[in-house]
C-alpha cells in the first residue's frame, strides 16, 4: 500500500466505463457489486464475508485478463523466446494482495471497498492458500515467477493441480495431526480452465519396432492406458507493468467417462474405478522434503505432467515452426530438481517417435533445451526408480535411458580408459542387486546447465555428489544463489517498514533492491533508528496477539523474539535449539534468580507424516513449552512458543516480527534456504552456521551483524572420518549432560516418561547431525546475542544495516542470472496499444 497506484491511462480514464476494465474508484464499485449479484448470486443483505471476497477477486481478475490476453498475443506474434519451468511444486500463497500491489490498484481499491463499507483485510484473509509445494523448493519457484514477470521475460510455469495440497497441520496434545487440504473447497477465483488444451498422456504396455514406408526403423508403443491431462491457468503479473505470464497447472482425468467394453461386460464399478485411477494422478501432494518415497503413484505425477507440458510446449513452438531446426533458441527448459527429469527421455521419445528425427538431431535439441537445477546434496532425496517399474510403467523411456546411457558411457570411456569403477559410479542405471534408473545423472547428461542454490552448495556439488560429472563437463557447472521476491516478503507483508524505508529512498527499490544500500548512512539518523525500532515493536505486538488467539499463551512483547521457522527435518536441527531452552531452564532452576534475557523462542513448521523423528521433535518442543511456560521460577522470562500450519501466510507475519532468525542446520546440509533471506529483509539479527546461502549473507552483512557458530563443512567430513563419537562431548560437558538428563528422566512428560527416548537414544548413539559437537558453541554464541540484545541501540543498527545490505537476495538477481547465462532470453515489452484501439 505504500506505492501510488499508477495512473489510470488518459484513454482508459475518458472511454465509457467498462465493469471489467475500468480503473477508477467508482467503476471498481459498480464491477464489485456486478460481479457479487451476477458471479456470487447474493445482494448486500445475503452475502458474506466469502462472498465480498470472491466478487473483489472476480473485479481483479477481469482487469488482470487484458494484460494477460495482450501478453499472450504478444509473445505469439513476436515468436519469442521463452523460458519453461517445470516444478512439482509451487507455493504461491494468496494471491489477492499480491495482484492488487502487481497492478497498482491497491490504493484504490481500499477506497472503493471503504465506500462500501467495507475492509480489505478482513476479505484477504478469506481466501485459501493454495499449498502446492512443499516448503523452500516450491517457495522458490513462486518467487520466480514474480520475478521473471516482473522482469518482462516470456515465461510459463507448469506443474500439478493438485486437488490437495499440502496437509493441514494442527497441534493436538502437543502432536502433529495431519488434515486433508481441501483448499479447492469453496472454489478458486484465480484459475482459468482451459479444456481445449487438453493433453493426453500414455501409460504402460508395450513397444515393437516396425519399418516405415521408405525402410526405416522405427519404434512403436503400444501402452496400456490413457489418461488425459486438462490445464488451469493462474495469471502472474509483474510488478508496475503490463506483462501477465502464466502458471499452467495439469489436472488427471479419464480419457473416457465409461470404458465401454468394461460397460458391455457389465463391470459397471470396474469402469468407474478405472475412472478413479486416472484422476488419482494429481489429487495429493506428496508430502515429504527433501526425502524420497519411491511409490509408483509418484512417478506417475512427475511422468504426467512432464508429458502434458512438453505436448503444449511443441504445439506453440509449431504455430511459428515448421521444424524443429529452432526449437532450443525459442525454447529453454528448467528442471526444477531432479522431480521433472522424465522430460529428458519424454523429449527424446517425442522428436524421434513421433516427429522422426534423427537420433543425433534430436538430442542436439534435447540437451540444448534443458537446463537442471539442483536443490540438495541429502542422499535420501537423490531420486532413483527401479527399473522394474520403468518396464511396466514408461516401456519405451526405459528404452531411450538405455540408448542415451549407451552413447554416454561410449564417452565417458574414450576420455577415461579403462576406468571401469568411472563407468559403475557415472552410469545413469545403478547395478548390484536390484536395479536403479539415476534420475540426478539423466538431468545431467540431458542438460546443457547444471546449477547449485548458493555457492558452498554447488562447490560441494562439484568436489562431491556430482564431481565425476564436474571432471567431465565443467563447463555445464554453475552457481545461482536463491532469492526471494521483496513485493511479497516486505512490501505487502511489511509495509509500515516498507513505508518508512520509501519515505527516505523512494520507491525503485522494489524492483531495484540494490537500492537498499542507499539506507547505510540512516543508521546515524536516531529519529529513523527510533521509528525502525518502533515498527518492529507494533509487529512484535500483532504477533504476541496472535499468539494469545490460537495458543492461549502471553508472551512478552518486549522479549527478544527468537524465531526458527521451516520444515522439522533432523538436518535443519530444531533439536539444537531445544537444547539451549533447556540448558536456559535448567540455570534457572538452580538460581531462579539468575540474570537472563527474557526471550520468546517461537516455532512453527510441518514434518512429514512418515517422519517420526520430526513429529516427536514437534511433540517435545510442546512438551518443553508447556513445563518452561508454567513453572512459576521461570516468571514468564522464558516462553516457548509453536506455531501451527506453517504456511506462506503465517510466514507473512512472522518474519516482519522476528528479531532473532536461527539458521543453525549442519554445515554442508542446508542447500540454500530462503527463510535466512526474508528474516534478514525484514531486519532479523541470524544467528547460524556456516551453511547454504547463510555464508553469503553474513559476507553481504558483515561478520560483525551476525552471529556466526559451529563447525564448517570441512570439519565436519574431517569429525566424521575419524570417527565421531557423541559421548565425548556427552562426557565432558555438565550443562549438555543435564539437559539429556533432563530429557531422559521424563520431566518433560510425566504421564509418559519414556516418550522421549528415541530422542535422546539417535543423539547419545548417533548423533547423525553434529549436535553435541555444535552444542558449546551454539550456547556460547547465544550469549553473545543476549548481550548485544541488552544494547537496543546497537541492537536496531546491526537490524537496519542486515535489511540495507540484502540487496543481492532478491530473486530479481538471481532470475537475471538465470536469463544471462543459461536461458538467454531476453525482457519483452508489453503495451497495452491493442486494448486502447479495441475499446476507444
Ligand atoms: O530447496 C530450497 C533450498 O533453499 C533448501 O536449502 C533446500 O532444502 C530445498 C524433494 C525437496 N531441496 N530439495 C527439496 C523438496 C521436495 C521433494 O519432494 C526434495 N527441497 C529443497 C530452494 O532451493
Amino acid at each position: 500500500p505504500v506505492q501510488p497506484d499508477i495512473a489510470p491511462p488518459e484513454d482508459v480514464r475518458i472511454q465509457i466505463e467498462d465493469d471489467r476494465t475500468g480503473l477508477t474508484v467508482e467503476t471498481l464499485k459498480r464491477a464489485f457489486a456486478d460481479n457479487l449479484y451476477y458471479i456470487q448470486g447474493k445482494n448486500e443483505s445475503l452475502a458474506t464475508p466469502f462472498d465480498y471476497y470472491m466478487a473483489l477477486a472476480y473485479t481483479v481478475r477481469d482487469r488482470l485478463l487484458h494484460r494477460w490476453i495482450n501478453t499472450t498475443t504478444t509473445y505469439l506474434e513476436q515468436d519469442v523466446k521463452s523460458v519453461h519451468y517445470l516444478s512439482a511444486e509451487f507455493l504461491m500463497g494468496r494471491q489477492l494482495s499480491n495482484n492488487l500491489l502487481n497492478l497498482g490498484l491497491y490504493q484504490r481499491v481500499l477506497q472503493a471497498l471503504h465506500e462500501s463499507g467495507l475492509n480489505l483485510n478482513d476479505l484477504t484473509v478469506l481466501e485459501a492458500e493454495p499449498g502446492l509445494g512443499n516448503g523452500g523448493l516450491g517457495r522458490l519457484a513462486a518467487c520466480f515467477l514474480d520475478s521473471l514477470a516482473t522482469l518482462e521475460i516470456p515465461a510459463v510455469g507448469y506443474g500439478i493441480r493438485y486437488e490437495f495440497g499440502i496437509f493441514d497441520q494442527r497441534i493436538q496434545d502437543g502432536a502433529q495431526v495431519e488434515y486433508p487440504d481441501k483448499w479447492l473447497r469453496f472454489g478458486n477465483p484465480w484459475e482459468l480452465r482451459r479444456p481445449e488444451l487438453t493433453a493426453e498422456v500414455l501409460f504402460g504396455g508395450y513397444t515393437e519396432a516396425y519399418q516405415d514406408a521408405e525402410g526405416n526403423y522405427r519404434v512403436r508403443w503400444i501402452p496400456e492406458r490413457k489418461v488425459l491431462g486438462t490445464p488451469y491457468d493462474t495469471p502472474v503479473p509483474g510488478y508496475n507493468n503490463h506483462t501477465v505470464n502464466v502458471l499452467r497447472l495439469w489436472r488427471a482425468g479419464a480419457s473416457e467417462e465409461f470404458d465401454f467394453r468394461v460397460f458391455d461386460s457389465g463391470d459397471y464399478v470396474g469402469s468407474v474405478t478405472s475412472k478413479i485411477f486416472s484422476e488419482n494422478i494429481s489429487k495429493v501432494l506428496y508430502p515429504n522434503d527433501n526425502t524420497e518415497q519411491g511409490k509408483q503413484l509418484r512417478l506417475e505425477q512427475q511422468y504426467f505432467f512432464v508429458s502434458c507440458s512438453l505436448q503444449d510446449i511443441i504445439k506453440t513452438y509449431r504455430r511459428n515452426h515448421q521444424n524443429f531446426d529452432q526449437f532450443h533458441e525459442k525454447v529453454a527448459i528448467q528442471l526444477n530438481d531432479t522431480h521433472p527429469s522424465i522430460g529428458v527421455a519424454e523429449l527424446m521419445r517425442l522428436l524421434v517417435d513421433r516427429y522422426h528425427l534423427g537420433w543425433n538431431r534430436a538430442w542436439y535439441i534435447t540437451k540444448n533445451t534443458f537446463a537442471y537445477t539442483n536443490h540438495t546434496l541429502l542422499a535420501e532425496a537423490l531420486e532413483r526408480w527401479p527399473v522394474s517399474l520403468f518396464e511396466r510403467l514408461l516401456p519405451r523411456h526405459l528404452e531411450i535411458i538405455y540408448e542415451i546411457n549407451r552413447r554416454f558411457l561410449d564417452e565417458v570411456r574414450a576420455k577415461y580408459p579403462d576406468d571401469t569403477g568411472r563407468l559403475a559410479r557415472m552410469s545413469l542405471i545403478e547395478e548390484g542387486g536390484e536395479k536403479y534408473v539415476r534420475m540426478a545423472h539423466l538431468a545431467c547428461v540431458g542438460s546443457h546447465s547444471i546449477n547449485g542454490v548458493a555457492a558452498l552448495h554447488t562447490e560441494l556439488l562439484q568436489q562431491d555428489v556430482l564431481r565425476d560429472f564436474y571432471a567431465l563437463w565443467p563447463e555445464r557447472f554453475n552457481n545461482k544463489t536463491n532469492g526471494v521476491t521483496p513485493r511479497r516478503w516486505l512490501l505487502s507483508s511489511n509495509p509500515k517498514l516498507s513505508e518508512l524505508i520509501t519515505e527516505k529512498i523512494g520507491l525503485g527499490w522494489v524492483t531495484q533492491l540494490e537500492q537498499f544500500k542507499q539506507l547505510e548512512p540512516l543508521v546515524d539518523d536516531a529519529e529513523f533508528c527510533q521509528r525502525w525500532r518502533q515498527i518492529k515493536q507494533e509487529r512484535k505486538q500483532e504477533l504476541a496477539e496472535y499468539i494469545l488467539l490460537y495458543n492461549d499463551i502471553v508472551i512478552d512483547p518486549n522479549s527478544l523474539f527468537d524465531v526458527q521457522v521451516k520444515r522439522l527435518h533432523e538436518y535443519k536441527r530444531q533439536l539444537l535449539n531445544v537444547l539451549y531452552i533447556i540448558t536456559l531452564y535448567n540455570r534457572i532452576k538452580k538460581n531462579p534468580n539468575i540474570d537472563i534475557l527474557p526471550r520468546t523462542f517461537i516455532f512453527a513448521g510441518k514434518a512429514a507424516p512418515g517422519y517420526f523423528i520430526a513429529k516427536l521433535i514437534i511433540k517435545l518442543i510442546n512438551s518443553v513449552a508447556k513445563v518452561v511456560n508454567n513453572d512459576p521460577d521461570v516468571r514468564d522470562r522464558l516462553k516457548v512458543v509453536f506455531l501451527e500450519g506453517f504456511s506462506v501466510s503465517l510466514g507473512e507475519r512472522v518474519y516482519p516480527a522476528a528479531e532473532l532468525s536461527e539458521q543453525i542446520s549442519t554445515a554442508g546440509k542446508e542447500a540454500s534456504g530462503t527463510g535466512n533471506m526474508k528474516f534478514a529483509m525484514n531486519g532479523a539479527l541470524t544467528i547460524g552456521t556456516l551453511d547454504g546461502a547463510n555464508i553469503e549473507i553474513r559476507e553481504a552483512v558483515g561478520a560483525e551483524n551476525f552471529f556466526l557458530f559451529g563447525l564448517t563443512t570441512e570439519e565436519v567430513y574431517a569429525l566424521k572420518a575419524k570417527g565421531y563419537n557423541p559421548m565425548d562431548y556427552y562426557n565432558t560437558n555438565g550443562e549438555l549432560r543435564e539437559v539429556m538428563e533432563r530429557i531422559a528422566s521424563g520431566y518433560f512428560c510425566p504421564e509418559n516418561p519414556h516418550l522421549f527416548q528415541p530422542i535422546v537414544d539417535s543423539l547419545m548413539h548417533k548423533d547423525e547431525y553434529l549436535l553435541f559437537a555444535d552444542y558449546q558453541s551454539y550456547i556460547q554464541c547465544q550469549e553473545q546475542v543476549s548481550q548485544a540484545y541488552r544494547h537496543q541501540e546497537n541492537w536496531t543498527r546491526m537490524s537496519i544495516l542486515n535489511s540495507a545490505r540484502m540487496g543481492f537476495f532478491s530473486s530479481d538477481r538471481t532470475i537475471r542470472e538465470y536469463c544471462q547465462d543459461i536461458w538467454k532470453v531476453e525482457p519483452v515489452k508489453i503495451d497495452l496499444k491493442e486494448y486502447s484501439q479495441e475499446t476507444a
